[in-house]
């Protein structure tokens, strides 16, 4: 029952003239000087970059939304189960360059480009990232999006379209400054569907009637209505025709007769205010990772995303007409983190307010559609929000919140009696003052699947925060899905020189759909021309992060140095103090060496970026403490080149692109059982860069693919956290190591500048319980940075280790992470094009 809009006799003509899209060099110039004279209103004579790029993006977005159309199509033909992947943050970088690797065509636009008088690389730069999300779990979710159009399943992300992505970040004299994001003066990508709207409720209150037969019902009346538009975004496959689709949605004004009433009343003002109101939901990312600071609007944005999302997705299951017992059969949705829990709400609310179903029935199928992903056991990352909130902005959805709790807490108390701790334990209700919601709880309770991102973060979710869950449930409802990382854009179009290395000793880029393949480069780890050539890359890459560097700080550092980077979100669990506390007693060591004994060392670079969250005070200062290090050492004769501490401003996606090709060695080195999984360290494996890390995370499972003699793990294990921490409050007093000590008296007498800047930091180590454990890992980082000036002295052996380690990474692709969902958690198949 698939209907066209167009009658059967028209068709014949509407099809002769349906555009393929352009495939040849001739084809490209046209339609890139069409769009740039007709759509951009542009010429030869003003043609700058920006012109030439916004022309050769639209030239490949025609090409890309007929594929869109087509697997479209094709995905309702086909009437089979989709994927929802419900994300508030895509971090998905630029598309330029994706497409045209994707869709095969980047040589094409080269020659073109040039020909037109312009360089591709040049071209590409000149394209604003699209930075939805903070950090790792975002491009997770863009990693995801590339692997499922790969791999040809038939899935859609659901997200907001953020007017302002993630801040931009200055350093000035030092200091983070924040700076807006406003990235959609010219947004080619995006196709707006002002068709496709839906009405969103807030605030309002529920009414009791009785239903047919008598019973009770519900319904929820009354409040504020905001408009979600639909904005939709291709998402190219590579070497596929599949074009999947990413759906942002956009908040506006209702457009009712009310705000026309106040405006004719002369209430100007108001009306005006009505708007930027409703506008104002979609208006920001909230620039937090790992930190619920559990403000209203964030509660309005994951309610006006998920209540905008399901109606879609409702919307199009009703199309096809089966029963709601098939809705399962044709609907999976993964929830991201607990941010979009109310979609669980909403769906149940859906079938038993506005479907009418029974509660029983609507709640199996409410079940057996939902997936939930935990990224992360940290206590101030985890969502709670308070009943007072949620009574008054979303009234009915705490109804069915304490129903879902009744209903839950009845079966506990079934299956284990007389455990009355237990149920306060588990209730999804914390008896607290304000009560509040414990969104993991509710997201477990009502999903089929729960899964962590790595090993040890499975293992652990299963033995703290979700214990008794296991023990009410069953261990078959946890599951782990270690995270992965997409190798086309993370070797493919990061290290072009790699990927192309590579695929002429496997006879062919086959191992960018298949990343095991890898495991064929092994044999050439003591391959003498081979390892010349692979030197040579690594070295070319380290000239352009070098190159940059200088163009963006003024400070040039010697390629041939060894590069040590850590590049991340700024936190204290991620230890960034401790890398920079180890710069410190490196620079006070070198300081008090005579110069014969200079002359053995081996340069190095140490390479800091990342953002703090704005609020986060403490991560401000960690940034401080770095630049001023830098400061002091880039600019001491007696160092030159043996070390230079460099802070990259604005870490983003495009510059990640830059900078992990380029490093020897970079840092992982969170407390043990903090970080849930990490998916740059493995970038930076696949890249020919060794790391220096802790167990934590996927570290364990690189360590235990790569090979414990490739990886320089040190510091406390997970289990021993606990019992460490305990004896910082309440042991005797215990000495600090005594190279920690005279780093920590450097800074407090001032060698980097004003040491009142850094008290609060220091004392958080030395005197404030020391939660992340930076004293008792200090050493064994020490005596570890020491091992690896040593390996990186023998280079021979060093490439070798490098190459080796590539070679086994293949465990970390994205697609074999989807595999995995797929398989476990969706039951999906893939549609593959003809
Ligand atoms: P939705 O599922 O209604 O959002 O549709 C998404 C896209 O699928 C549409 O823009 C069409 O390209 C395609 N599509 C949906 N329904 C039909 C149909 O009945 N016939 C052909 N294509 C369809
Ligand atoms: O998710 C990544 C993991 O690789 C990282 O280890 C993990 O830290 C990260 C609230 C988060 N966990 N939790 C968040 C982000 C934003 C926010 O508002 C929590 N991010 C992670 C992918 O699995």
């Amino acid at each position: 029952n698939v209907e066209s809009s167009i009658p059967e006799p028209q068709r014949d003509a509407w099809k002769k003239h349906t555009k393929k899209g352009f495939t040849t060099k001739d084809e490209f110039e046209d339609e890139t000087v069409r769009h740039i004279e007709t759509t951009l209103a542009r010429s030869l004579f003003n043609c700058d970059e920006l012109a030439a790029y916004s022309g050769t993006a639209l030239a490949f977005r025609d090409r890309l939304i007929v594929e869109w159309n087509k697997t479209q199509q094709r995905q309702t033909f086909a009437d089979q189960k989709r994927v929802y992947y419900l994300s508030l943050e895509f971090l998905m970088g630029r598309a330029l360059d994706n497409a045209m690797l994707n869709v095969g065509l980047k040589d094409v636009a080269k020659d073109g480009l040039k020909d037109l008088g312009f360089r591709i690389e040049d071209v590409i730069s000149q394209e604003h990232d699209a930075a939805l999300g903070n950090g790792g779990l975002g491009r997770l979710a863009a990693c995801f999006l590339d692997s499922l159009a790969t791999m040809n399943y038939p899935a859609w992300g659901y997200a907001l379209r953020y007017r302002y992505g993630i801040f931009k970040q200055q350093i000035i004299d030092g200091y983070q400054v924040e700076i807006p994001d406003y990235w959609l003066d010219f947004n080619p990508w995006e196709f707006p569907r002002h068709d496709v709207t839906v009405e969103i409720q807030f605030y309002g209150w529920v009414r009791k009637y009785q239903g047919e037969n008598g019973k009770t019902k519900a319904s929820w009346e009354g409040g504020e209505i905001v408009e979600a538009v639909a904005y939709d975004a291709p998402i190219p496959g590579y070497k596929t025709a599949t074009t999947n689709n990413l759906r942002l949605w956009s908040s506006k004004a209702a457009s009712g007769e009310f705000d026309f009433q106040k405006f004719n009343n002369g209430e100007y003002e108001s009306s005006v205010g009505d708007q930027q109101r409703a506008e104002t939901i979609s208006a920001v990312l909230y620039p937090n990772d790992n930190l619920d600071r559990g403000k209203e609007l964030r509660l309005k944005q994951q309610y006006f995303w998920c209540a905008a999302s399901l109606y879609d997705i409702v919307r199009r299951f009703k199309k096809s007409e089966k029963a709601w017992s098939a809705f399962p059969d044709m609907v999976a949705i993964q929830l991201n983190d607990t941010h979009p829990t109310l979609a669980i709400v909403e769906l149940q609310r859906i079938l038993i307010d506005i479907e009418a179903l029974e509660w029983d029935e609507a709640w199996t199928i409410v079940t057996n559609t939902f997936g939930y992903t935990n990224h992360t056991v940290m206590p101030e990352a985890l969502e709670k929000w308070s009943v007072p909130l949620m009574q008054n902005l979303l009234p009915r959805h705490l109804q069915i919140i304490y129903d879902i709790n009744m209903n839950f807490l009845q079966m506990v108390e079934r299956k284990f009696p007389k455990d009355r701790e237990m149920l306060s334990r588990v209730s999804i209700i914390e008896e607290s003052q304000p009560k509040m919601v414990r969104m993991a709880y509710l997201a477990t309770i009502g999903s089929h699947k729960v899964n962590g991102v790595a090993e040890l973060h499975s293992d652990l979710i299963r033995t703290t925060v979700f214990r008794d869950f296991v023990s009410i449930y069953g261990p078959d409802k946890f599951t782990n899905v270690t995270n992965g990382i997409t190798p086309r854009r993370w070797l493919h179009q990061a290290n072009p020189r790699l990927s192309e290395l590579i695929a002429s000793k496997l006879g062919g880029y086959e191992f960018l759909t298949d990343l095991t393949l890898l495991n064929k480069l092994e044999q050439f780890a003591d391959d003498k021309e081979f390892k010349k050539e692979w030197q040579e890359i690594k070295y070319a890459n380290k000239v352009r992060l070098a190159q940059h560097i200088g163009n963006t700080t003024g400070i040039s550092v010697n390629p041939k140095a060894l590069f040590d980077i850590q590049v991340k979100r700024i936190h204290e669990y991620k230890r960034q103090q401790l890398n920079i506390l180890g710069v410190i007693h490196r620079y006070l060591t070198i300081k008090a060496m005579s110069p014969e004994e200079r002359k053995k060392l081996a340069p190095r670079v140490s390479i800091f970026g990342g953002k703090a969250a704005p609020g986060y005070w403490m991560a401000k200062t960690v940034i401080h403490l770095v630049c001023s290090v830098g400061e002091v050492v880039n600019h001491d004769k007696d160092i030159g080149d043996l070390l230079k501490v460099i802070y990259i401003e604005d870490y983003n996606v495009s510059k990640a692109e830059i900078i992990t090709p380029a490093s020897d060695i970079s840092e992982h080195i969170s407390t043990a059982g903090t970080e849930a999984s990490g998916t740059s360290n493995m970038k930076f494996v696949l890249n020919g860069g060794l790391i220096i890390g802790t167990c934590d995370g996927a570290n364990i499972e690189i360590t235990r693919e790569i090979g414990e003699s490739n990886i320089f793990l040190f510091g406390n294990l997970a289990e021993d956290v606990e019992d460490l921490r305990h004896a910082h409050t309440y042991g005797n007093s215990f000495t600090l190591d005594p190279d920690l000590s005279r780093v920590f008296t450097a800074i407090r007498s001032g060698t980097f500048g004003d040491a009142a800047r850094f008290n609060a930091l220091c004392n958080s180590i030395v005197d404030h319980g020391d939660y992340y454990l930076v004293s008792d890992d200090f050493s064994s980082y020490v005596k570890t940075q020491e091992l690896v000036d040593e390996a990186y002295k023998d280079q021979e052996e060093w490439v070798a280790k490098c190459i080796q380690s590539v070679s086994r990474m293949g465990f970390f692709s994205s697609d074999r992470c989807i595999q995995e969902y797929a398989d476990m958690i969706w039951n999906v198949e893939p549609l593959v094009p003809q």
